[in-house]
């Protein structure tokens, strides 16, 4: 695929609520869109990177940087290209994981809209639908959770995820229990929040039948993970530590995890996500894909990730009106607890040219020739 260049846009949407977590409260996506250009099509990327270095080292003002200084030059001398070819070239940049993989979503996007191919089909996806899980932020009162729970709940949200920290943990997730009984499928994410000498107080987790407890050591703690699994007899579900599917592999032959969540954007694309898929099915390890409170295009891509056979949990692949009133595609709405895998082309959505344009706050044209 020959390409004439790339637009940088960035783009400023409001959340319908604050959403809190252990590392900040966001309450907007400020987000870096990607889209390739060549003589017969176009394709969308979303980088993930939050506004600040707060859920790992990379940001979006950083990451707009490293691709126009570093990784668009790279793409541009390398010559006609497919998306297969976009990480190997890109490697000799440490890092950047999401920068790059807002890069080759764009480039598969654009090949798979050439070729009428969807996401789905080509990452293997072998389900139409997806059950939908929630992520719920750290809130102000435990009324005000039980609130928030029983609206998604009636919703018909698959699967709940409580945000947790150190004094909003043991309360929240039995508050829960306690209201809507031991059936609601029900998770909670540390966000690294906590240290190996937290173990015995995390062990009281393990009375309310949680599916999961997601990253509750830091990202580097793999050993440590190993042994507060021994501890406690909720399954430990490593996040921000699966850099890889490689660092998959070594985590959960050590025991760190029994569950991965999959996320593009944290290990360098959608087709590095499904290596880590791969690996973790090999392995018998349930996976689940996770969210980064993507616009529509980033919903598109998760959704069909989560179609791929190993994703046997639900993800955080919740309707876009969970977080924006308006969104810059059609809106992915909530059916029996599902989202649909989109069918047409590439992403199989396409931007709302007039709402983009509303929320759109610069853009930037990189020309490659
Ligand atoms: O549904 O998109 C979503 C959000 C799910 O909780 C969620 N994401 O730690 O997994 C996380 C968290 C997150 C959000 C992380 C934004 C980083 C940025």
């Amino acid at each position: 695929m020959n390409i004439d260049g790339v637009e940088l846009r960035r783009a400023r949407l409001p959340l319908v609520a604050p959403f809190q977590t252990s590392f900040g409260t966001e309450y907007e996506r400020d987000v870096l869109l990607v889209r390739v250009v060549t003589a017969d099509a176009q394709g969308w990327g979303e980088c993930v990177a939050g506004a600040e270095p707060l859920y790992c080292a990379e940001y979006v003002d950083g990451a707009a940087d490293v691709i126009e200084r570093f990784l668009l030059p790279a793409l541009a001398a390398a010559g006609p290209l497919n998306a297969t070819e976009v990480a190997p070239l890109l490697s000799s940049y440490k890092g950047h994981p999401m920068a790059k993989g807002a890069l080759e979503m764009a480039v598969l996007d654009a090949e798979l809209r050439l070729a009428g191919v969807s996401f789905g089909t080509r990452l293997g996806a072998v389900r139409s639908r997806v059950p939908a899980g929630v992520s719920v932020g750290i809130m102000a009162s435990v009324p005000a959770l039980l609130d928030a729970v029983d609206a998604y709940l009636d919703q018909g949200y698959a699967r709940i995820k409580l945000k947790i920290q150190p004094g909003w943990d043991i309360e929240p997730v039995r508050a829960v229990r306690e209201r809507f009984g031991a059936d609601v499928l029900l998770q909670v994410d540390a966000n690294t929040a906590y240290s190996l000498a937290d173990a015995a107080h995390l062990a009281e987790l393990d009375d309310y039948g949680l599916l999961l407890i997601e990253q509750p050591l830091g990202e580097d703690d793999l050993a440590d993970h190993a042994a507060l699994a021994r501890q406690i007899r909720t399954p430990v579900c490593l996040d921000e530590s699966i850099t890889s599917a490689k660092t998959a592999v070594d985590a959960l032959d050590m025991g760190a995890c029994s569950i991965v969540n999959i996320k593009a954007g944290r290990v360098g694309g959608y087709l590095a996500a499904v290596a880590v898929h791969d690996v973790c099915l090999a392995r018998g390890a349930a996976v689940w894909c996770g969210g980064m409170l993507e616009t529509g295009l980033g919903r598109a891509a998760n959704v069909a990730l989560a179609g791929l056979p190993g994703f046997t949990l639900p993800g955080d692949t919740s309707a876009s009106d969970r977080f924006f009133a308006q969104d810059i595609t059609a809106p992915f709405v909530l059916t029996d607890g599902t989202l649909s895998v989109p069918t047409g082309a590439g992403l199989g959505v396409d931007v709302l040219p007039d709402v983009l344009a509303e929320v759109t706050t610069s853009t930037r044209w990189l020309p490659f020739r």
